[in-house]
């Protein structure tokens, strides 16, 4: 059978069950990279595992997310992952050297490997060719030690790319436009592979752009061939050694094919406040905006950031409008200083902020109350930008300079006959400037082993799950809608800096429901987790969009969340769930969702029976006094997981057991 490139290279690390959509499978771990938000409790969590070095080829801590170090907390972090790195045996990014998946793409990534990351974006890694997964960062712990990583066998969504982009219209409108056929919801278990003639016309950072967004289909990862154009770039990047042509077969087994004319596409924009309202620039056309930004990992590239300055060059920006840019890497901003680039830049107005995710992670560059906001980013979900009531829209750099220079939402396609100004086409350099001494290499175990981890006094290690209850008694502490993201459940901007002490932490879990003067989340379930009753959280579609961060479960986790049941759960926050012990739990059918109230009490009769071996639970909501069934969808690792009461527990166990 003619095959995806998908499955070439899972076949290729396949190390248990069968290559079959809807299996659960095995696969063998090449490369791993982690972020110092997660990266702080990877570590610790491997460290917990009595691991001791990295048994990948290559592993990678990045420090990219908290780089505002508003008191000790963020510097502590820095340290420590430093020195745990050297003592594990894994490469360090330092501050500063730019956002993980940028540089991974720059330095690391490589066509047919594998590569897990504890962030949701790491799929970007997918435009060279590699299978690149988001996971929680126990699930990349285990990975750097060794382990395999667990998954289902994708279904494979064939995306066949014809024509080439017209002048103005980017690869980010590539993205939007799949957004707005495959929405948020709804695409768990799949693959998006893309294949076709447009394919040649895009360039590695327009192919990242796409693969990291990708993320927000909610899909297991996306991939591009591996062809001349990625050898191009491998060779620009000074690693001929990685290039290494790969494609799917022709005529490949696609699960669905969706066909894009990248010729007809035009301008387009992820209105407030998800990834998936997507309208044209030329409908929004006109809307006042009062800050741009350009940057974090989905647009910061070097052609990205040309784009923007030569249009501005000679140019400022229009004096109502905030505009900045957060370069993707080091590498961009030292080759945009190299050039004119950055002094236009500056000239035009622009705000230069550090290369790292910065605003997109709400660390700082909040908007006004009740203004519109363009960011180049690929998240816009409500209150992200650390402003309750945002406006936030997502499009291209092109979008977004035209926009900042007339200071309205502006179709970049009439900057032509406003401003007489041609689409610059940066060409991608024959050569990028290699300079990794931000990047620390491994030393050798011996060396390693003599070198003392830094640990401040904010970095906490996380405790165990306690083992589930024979039956539950629970309580409904929360009910919500469709869609909750792991921002809702577990906010980043200013509380980012706790990620590495859980107590502190979790009190923020559910922030955004909390009300003034009423106890919050966090404190009804702490009264309760006294009492011995199980908090529930009750949900709509979609539960657990968005990031892979593991906080949120593993806060909830700590306050004594024991199940959410809800009408769909997305993978990676699944998986996080599991990790941590509480059981996901989802409606049979969906309408008993609408017969449950918040503070019902909720009895589960013989859970662990049904962990063990059922798939189906009967749950009695005592209060309104009826029963409904939820599905336990679990593999059979899932259920050991359960049943030791998470992976930390069961992974020491195995260790022990074998
Ligand atoms: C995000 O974009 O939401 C993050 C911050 O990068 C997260 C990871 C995290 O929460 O640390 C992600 O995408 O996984
Ligand atoms: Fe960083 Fe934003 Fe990318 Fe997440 S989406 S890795 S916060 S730049």
């Amino acid at each position: 059978m003619a095959k995806t490139l998908t499955y070439k290279i899972l076949e290729k690390h396949l190390v248990e069950g069968k290559l079959i959509a809807g299996e659960p499978i095995g696969i063998r771990i090449d490369q791993t990279l982690t972020q110092d938000a997660t990266g702080t409790t990877a570590f610790l969590l491997f460290e917990s595992m009595g691991m001791r070095r990295v048994q990948t080829q290559v592993s990678v801590s990045y420090v990219d997310h908290n780089m505002s170090q508003f008191g000790p907390e963020n510097h502590n972090d820095h340290l420590y992952l430093q020195t745990v790195a050297t003592k594990a045996g894994a490469w360090h990014s330092r501050a500063g050297n730019g956002i993980c998946h940028q540089v991974h793409l720059e330095r690391f990534g490589k066509p047919g490997a594998t590569l897990l990351g504890s962030d949701s974006h790491t799929p970007t890694g997918g435009a060279l060719g590699m299978l690149a997964i988001g996971a929680g960062g126990l699930d990349v712990a285990v990975a750097m030690g060794g382990g395999a990583f667990y998954l289902t066998c994708p279904k494979v969504i064939g995306v066949k790319l014809t024509g080439s982009l017209a002048e103005w219209v980017a690869s980010k409108d590539v993205i939007l436009k799949l957004l707005s056929i495959l929405t948020t919801k709804g695409n768990v278990g799949c693959v998006v592979e893309y294949f076709g003639d447009g394919v040649k016309t895009l360039s590695v950072p327009q192919r990242a752009t796409i693969t990291n967004m990708g993320a927000e289909l909610g899909v297991t990862t996306s991939i591009f061939p591996s062809d001349e154009n990625t050898s191009r770039f491998l060779k620009a990047q000074q690693r001929a050694e990685d290039c290494q042509p790969l494609s799917a077969d022709e005529f490949a087994d696609y699960d669905r094919i969706i066909e894009i004319d990248l010729s007809e596409l035009e301008p387009l924009a992820a209105c407030p406040s998800s990834p998936e309202n997507i309208k044209t620039v030329a409908e929004l056309q006109g809307k006042k905006t009062s800050q741009v930004v350009v940057g974090s990992c989905t647009n910061s590239s070097y052609t990205d950031l040309m784009t923007v300055a030569e249009v501005l060059k000679g140019r400022h920006i229009d004096p109502m409008t905030e505009f900045a840019i957060a370069p993707g890497s080091r590498q961009v901003l030292t080759m945009l200083a190299k050039t004119d680039a950055l002094a236009n830049l500056i000239a035009a107005g622009a705000r230069i902020l550090e290369s790292g995710c910065g605003p997109c992670i709400g660390q700082g560059f909040s908007p006004a109350d009740g203004v519109v906001t363009l960011r180049t980013f690929n998240r816009n979900f409500a209150g992200r930008t650390g402003t309750p009531d945002d406006n936030a829209y997502l499009v291209s750099p092109e979008t977004a300079v035209a926009s900042a220079i007339m200071g309205e939402i502006t179709d970049p396609r009439s900057l032509r006959e406003l401003l007489g100004i041609k689409h610059p086409h940066p060409k991608l350099p024959t050569t990028f400037l290699v300079d990794d001494s931000m990047i620390e290499e491994p030393i050798d175990a011996a060396e390693a082993s003599k070198a003392q981890v830094l640990r401040g006094p904010t970095i906490v290690v996380p405790e165990s799950p306690n083992p589930l209850p024979t039956s539950l008694a629970g309580k409904v502490l929360l009910k919500c809608g469709d869609k909750i993201t792991t921002d809702h459940i577990m906010p980043a901007g200013p509380f980012l800096k706790y990620r590495s002490n859980v107590p502190e932490y979790a009190k923020v879990v559910f922030n955004c429901f909390n009300k003034p003067d009423q106890p919050t989340f966090a404190q009804r379930c702490l009264e309760l987790k006294a009492d011995g009753i199980g908090a529930v959280v009750v949900a709509g579609l979609s539960y657990g969009q968005g990031s892979s961060r593991e906080h949120a479960a593993l806060c909830p986790m700590y306050l004594g969340v024991r199940a959410v049941i809800a009408r769909s759960i997305e993978r990676i926050h699944k998986a996080n769930l599991i990790n941590f012990a509480i059981v996901p739990l989802e409606f049979v059918d969906g309408r008993d969702y609408d017969r449950i109230q918040p503070e019902d009490q909720l009895h589960i009769d013989n859970l662990l029976d049904s962990i063990r071996g059922g798939d189906r639970v009967t749950v009695s909501d005592t209060t309104a006094g009826f029963e409904f069934a939820c599905r336990l969808d679990l593999s059979t690792r899932d259920r050991e997981i359960l049943l030791a009461a998470g992976l930390l527990n069961y992974t020491r166990k195995k260790a022990l057991h074998g």
